[in-house]
Formats: C-alpha cells, structure tokens, sequence
C-alpha cells in the first residue's frame, strides 16, 4: 500500500540530489580527475593565479578545489570572475562576514558555483541566453545599450580575459549573488525584508582622485588580441599573463628579439655555475637555440628545466648516442608556460599534482610537492627543483633541477641501461664512471659556443674538452 509512496519519496530525493548537486557528481570522461592530476595549463590553475585574487581565496576557503577539478576534467569551464573590489568594497561588510563563518559553507559554496558554468562561453558566443550554473540555478547572459555584455546584474567588463583549452575566464565588475543566498542571509540576519541587498548599490561615478576627472571603464578588447599594453611595458608579469597568442605567418611584428633573450639565459646559466653543461648543449644545438629564440620573439613564453652539471654527468653515453637524443631530451626539460618557482610551489600544493606540457609533445611532466618543494617526475628519476629562478624574465624562466627527466615509459629501460653501464665500468675501475660521456658533450657543446658567448669561454672550453679526452684515453687503456 505504501510502497508508491515509498517510491515518490525516493524519486523525489533523486530528482533533488540531482538538480542540487550537478557538480558533485563525478564525470565518467573525467580524464584530469582519472589521472589524478590538473594540467597546469587548466583554466582553474589560470584563476588562482590571476589577479583576482578575492574570488580564488573564496574557492580554496569554500573548498571548493576538488569540486571544480572533477568539473573541469568532464567540461569546459566558463568563469565569471568579480573583480577584487567587487569582493573587498563593494559588499556589505556583515553579507562577507555571513560567508566567512564556516556554519555558512553551504551558502558560500552556492555562491561561488553561481559563477561557474559548465561549458565553454566564449565572447563570440554572447547573445542572449540563460545558461545553467554549477550551484544548479540560471544566469542569464544579456546585452546593454552601454556596450557592454551582461551577466544577471554585473557588466562583462574584461571578456575572454584569460582563454584556456578547458576553459574561458571573464572578468565582470560586480558579485553574482543567488537568490537562495541572498534569502539564506536575509534569514540569518532575521529579516523578512527581502529588499536588502547584500550588494552595495553601484552606479555612482568613480572619481579617479589624481584627475578629478571620471574614471572610464577598461576598454573592451576583442578575442584572442594581444595585450593592450606595448610588449616592452608588458615585460617582467607575474605569471598569471596569459602568453600572448602567435601572430600568424608574416604577421609577427618582432618588437622583441627573442634570440639576444636566449643568449642572455644560457650567459646568465654559465655566470650562475655549475649548469655548464646543459648551457653547452643548448649551445651546441644551434637549432633548438633558435627555436627558442623564435618562439620568445613571437610572443611564446618558456620554463627550463636546467639539470645542474652533476646531474648532466649522470648521463651514459647510450643515452646520448641515438641520433636526435640530446634534442629529445632538452625539448623535455621545456614547459612552453612562464612558470616561476612560487607559482608551480603554489599549484602543488593547491591541487597535490600537477601535469606540465613539454615541448616533447604530448609528453608531460608531473609535479607535485615534496619536502617543502617541488619534486618532477616519479620514482627513481625524479628531481628537486633545487636552484630556483636563476633566470627569470617575464618570458624565459630558468629553474635548476637535480636530476635529468626522463619520460615514465622511458625510463625503466633507460635506469637499466644506465645500470649497466655503471655496473660496466665499476668493473673496469670506477674513477672515470662519466668522464667519456662528458668528452662527447663537451665536443658537442665547444663547437658553437664561439657563435654565442665568447671565445675566451670557448678556449676554455677547449681545453677542458682536452682534459676530457686524457681522462677518457685513460679509463679505456685501464
Ligand atoms: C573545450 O573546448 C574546446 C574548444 O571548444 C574543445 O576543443 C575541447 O574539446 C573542450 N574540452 C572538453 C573537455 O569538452
Ligand atoms: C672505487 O672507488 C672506491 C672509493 O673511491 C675504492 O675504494 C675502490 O677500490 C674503487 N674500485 C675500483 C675497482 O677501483
Ligand atoms: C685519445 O685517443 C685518441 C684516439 O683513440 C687520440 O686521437 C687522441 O689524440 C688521444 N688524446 C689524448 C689527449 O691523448
Ligand atoms: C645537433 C647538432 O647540431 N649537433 C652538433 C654538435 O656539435 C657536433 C660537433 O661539432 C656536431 O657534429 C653535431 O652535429
């Protein structure tokens, strides 16, 4: 007899679970969560990085990091992202005061979501519509006479500020507040007057106190424009610049000439000390080095993974012989996105792992945290950033490492090969272990580094390479 009912019931509580907590439920094609790891590239690492910095505090208070890597992983994220003061002056202070105390998480966690939404809308894609939030209710995307483009109540004043392959970031000018919030706080404060805002009324002119003048909005950029900025006023950003996007074939208007960019890091690699050898092979390859330099110029950005010279001599000669190795192996040692050791530090231990892009595609490099640092790769091969930002530029970040990365499919062969050539030539006498493979690299890096640095660097490098040789006639002979 109760058994329908009992059914209802349940049907009910399913239809609830589901409209009041879409973002909870895990995606099947969930592949960053699969993995366990966010790639570094996510537009959610691109919001806690950047400026807005009020409204990505508010996600990692809400605990709300876990949450938005499994939507990510599934979707396309869109964020609405308030500006800072739109989080700092322009609410009412006992509203922030409401989201703050933990009995309130629910509201605050309805609020964030509120401004998430579960697909990719780009500018182009504007027209109005009512789009579903990851809190499970609509906003509702509109156009104003002003101009602008509006979201519920706030105006789209920074569209496509940040543009990621799993997501797009506008910047708007003021909170998104749900109506379920707004009433959650209007009951807390025993109110029944639902007529109080929670967000100070705008409107007012800005008046910017140095002109006496109005203060005008930023202006509207169109998608995928470079920054407004000159490049040469844009230069030393934090890392939350988006990389400038590439100019199309003829198109590159060479403000910047990445090439003096290189050389200044690999002068700036060997006046550091003891990244000798990694800087003789970037130097050597003169192929890569102008790639680089290509990429620099035409508005790409670079994090190198140096591995210091101790490490470098830890390399066999097996490594090193297939043709194309050394490539192979620095194009892995490149992240093609400016990361600094405090912005890579802070995406671990915000997300535990993250997957970096190499310029060996699609090989990536896993980070996490380790003893106050950041460890790359796994097990046996993995190294320590151990010489932070030795070159750091807004376009070119050097960062010294410990050891040199392998790919995980590689290197079980790779630490056997290895063990056996040290096995080999613990046999053979064990005071020359690297040397050979150190003459090999020196002969290697010697030849053009008369082309880059200078030649009193390339006679010591010849009579180093000299040393290298003797040392390596002998431990055959022995
Ligand atoms: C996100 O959007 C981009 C561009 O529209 C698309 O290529 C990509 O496949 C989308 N990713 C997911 C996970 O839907
Ligand atoms: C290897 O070096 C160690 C210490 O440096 C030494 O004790 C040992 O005798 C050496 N072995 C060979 C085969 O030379
Ligand atoms: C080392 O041996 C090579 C041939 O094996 C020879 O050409 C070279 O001159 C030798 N170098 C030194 C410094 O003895
Ligand atoms: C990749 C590359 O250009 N390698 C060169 C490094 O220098 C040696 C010695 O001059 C050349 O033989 C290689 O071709």
């Amino acid at each position: 007899m109760d058994l329908p009912v009992n059914g209802v019931v349940l049907l009910l509580h399913l239809i609830a679970f589901l409209l009041s907590a879409p973002a909870a439920l895990p995606s099947p094609s969930s592949s960053a969560a699969v993995a366990g790891q966010i790639n570094s590239n996510s537009v959610l690492v691109a919001l806690l990085d950047s400026h807005y910095t009020e409204i990505a505090e508010l996600v990692e208070k809400a605990l709300l990091l876990q949450t938005l890597e499994e939507a990510v992983g599934g979707n396309n994220l869109t964020v609405f992202a308030p500006r800072n003061d739109a989080l700092e002056r322009d609410i009412d202070p006992d509203f922030k005061r409401f989201l703050l105390e933990p009995r309130n998480l629910k509201s605050l966690q309805t609020l964030i979501l509120h401004h998430f939404v579960p697909s990719r809308i780009s500018s182009h894609s504007f027209p109005s519509a009512v789009h579903r939030t990851l809190a499970g209710d609509e906003i509702r995307l509109s156009h104003s006479q002003s101009g602008h483009h509006r979201i519920d109540l706030a105006a789209i004043v920074n569209p496509d500020f940040i543009l990621r392959p799993d997501g797009v970031i506008h910047g708007i000018d003021s909170l998104l507040v749900p109506r379920s919030v707004q009433e959650d706080f209007n009951r807390r404060r025993s109110l029944t007057d639902i007529s109080i805002s929670a967000v100070l009324p705008s409107g007012a002119p800005e008046v910017d106190p140095r002109t006496h003048r109005l203060k005008k909005s930023a202006p509207q950029s169109p998608a995928g424009s470079p920054p407004a900025l000159p490049i040469f006023d844009a230069l030393a950003p934090g890392p939350s610049l988006a990389p400038a996007p590439a100019p199309g074939p003829g198109s590159g208007k060479h403000w910047f000439d990445g090439h003096r960019q290189i050389k200044d890091f690999i002068q700036t690699l060997v006046l550091y000390g003891g990244y000798n050898e990694f800087a003789d092979i970037l130097v050597n390859l003169t192929s890569l080095a102008t790639e680089m330099g290509r990429l620099v110029s035409e508005g790409y950005v670079l994090t190198v993974l140096a591995p210091n010279d101790e490490a470098m001599l830890k390399l066999t000669a097996d490594q090193l012989s297939d043709p194309g190795a050394p490539e192979q192996i620095i194009y892995y040692h490149l992240i093609p996105e400016y990361q600094t050791e405090e912005s890579m530090y802070n995406a671990v231990r915000r997300f535990g792992k993250v997957g970096y892009d190499t310029l060996r595609l699609p090989l990536k490099i896993v980070a996490r945290e380790a003893d106050g640092s950041v460890k790359f790769g796994q097990g046996e091969g993995s190294a320590y950033l151990f010489d932070p930002d030795i070159y750091t530029d807004g376009r070119i970040s050097v960062q010294g490492i410990d050891t040199v990365l392998f790919p995980p499919e590689e290197s079980p062969d790779l630490t056997i090969a290895a063990a056996a050539a040290k096995k080999k030539t613990a046999a053979a006498g064990n005071a020359t272990v690297s040397k050979p493979r150190r003459g090999r690299l020196m002969e290697l890096g010697c030849h053009v580094l008369r082309a880059f640095v200078d030649s009193s660097r390339f006679n010591a490098c010849q009579l180093e390479q000299q040393r290298a040789q003797v040392l390596n006639n002998e431990s055959i002979a022995g």
